[in-house]
């Protein structure tokens, strides 16, 4: 008897994995293995995600994380799946979170793997109380040879990236996934529980008409960002000569996660009100595995001055300017910063 086609064209994450691994050889067992181990911790966080006002975790949690932020429970119970799906499976050397102040290193009970792992297990957090799409953001790095899981071991550049993803907990829950040969998306069927293959080898439009900052904070933007943001407001009466619309939705996986589908530019740049302080978005579990998501989709990221990817960190917690996105826009945002200084 035939599978009914429909069933039988579906790929899945697993499938897909497999088919990356035997044609790219690039995808070692154990980082596939990862991965999938990953993405079944997603699954779980967008159960507990979706549960709302009928499960335990909606609020706070009374604490506050090492960035000096509000927790909620939500937060503390991702990381808590995030840890406890990924500390036994032999794939690991260490991992860190947003949500902990030092990284944790595999426990001596369990194999050590070759990969570090970095996370930020509930990004967008202060949007899950009103129903907003919120969602994972993860990173892999090999552990350097020989070298102890010490936080010194992550102090990588985002180019030594061996695999990024997201996942989004908003209408559909979606797995979007690097290894460095492109973007494929994986949306789940929530009855059979199992990540389908439904966007491969997305690409950024390297031109937009839509950008995305939290204006309220325009008052204390540095002159290159000002200048920018200005010329897009002007509107067809200004040097752009073209309309823009903009969207902030402050959860910067959905943001990221339409510029991917439609296009567009994401900027959380530095600005005047905390100047020590060089924006808000964390480097190693935010920025940069979007930043190879975003480059390996055709777009852009940059700090303003640098390829994001270049960026070689000095801290776990390490906060950077971000603008990512459509590469011309991206481009232009940062040629400003070099010609205004
Ligand atoms: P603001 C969420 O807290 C986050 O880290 C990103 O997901 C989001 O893009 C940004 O902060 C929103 O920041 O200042 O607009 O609340």
């Amino acid at each position: 008897m035939s599978t009914p086609s429909s069933i039988s064209r579906r790929t899945t994450l697993t499938k897909y994995l497999i088919e990356q691994q035997r044609e790219h050889q690039n995808l070692p067992a154990d980082l596939r293995l990862l991965i999938e181990v990953i993405a079944r911790a997603c699954k779980q966080i967008g159960y507990q995600v979706s549960k709302g006002a009928l499960g335990e975790a909606l609020g706070t949690a009374g604490s506050e994380n090492v960035q000096g932020e509000v927790q909620k429970k939500l937060d503390i119970l991702s990381n808590e799946i995030l840890l406890e799906a990924n500390e036994w499976g032999g794939n690991l050397a260490a991992m860190a979170s947003e949500e902990m102040e030092k990284i944790f290193p595999i426990p001596n009970r369990y194999p050590k793997g070759n990969y570090l792992l970095t996370f930020d297990p509930l990004d967008g957090s202060s949007n899950i109380d009103v129903n907003v799409s919120i969602g994972t953001i993860f990173s892999v790095l090999r552990c350097p040879d020989g070298m102890e899981p010490s936080e010194q071991a992550f102090m990588q550049p985002g180019s030594a990236q061996v695999a990024a993803g997201y996942a989004v907990y908003g209408p559909q829950t979606v797995f979007v996934l690097t290894t460095g040969y492109g973007v494929n998306c994986f949306t789940l069927d929530r009855e059979l529980g199992s990540w389908v293959l439904t966007h491969s080898n997305m690409q950024i439009p390297a031109d937009t008409r839509e950008y995305a900052i939290n204006a309220s904070n325009s008052r204390h933007w540095y002159e290159p960002v000002q200048k920018y943001v200005n010329e897009l407001n002007e509107g067809k009466d200004g040097p752009r000569k073209d309309d823009f619309n903009m969207r902030w939705i402050a959860s910067m996986v959905a943001d990221v996660h339409r510029i991917l589908n439609r296009g567009g530019v994401f900027m959380y740049p530095a600005d005047k009100r905390t100047p020590d302080r060089p924006g808000k978005l964390r480097l190693l579990y935010e920025a940069n595995p979007m930043a190879f998501i975003v480059e390996q989709a055709g777009g852009a990221a940059t700090d303003g001055e640098q390829r994001i990817l270049d960026i070689v960190p000095t801290n776990l917690h390490q906060r950077v300017p971000v603008f990512l996105g459509s590469k011309n826009e991206v481009d232009r945002v940062t040629r400003y910063h070099s010609e205004i200084n």
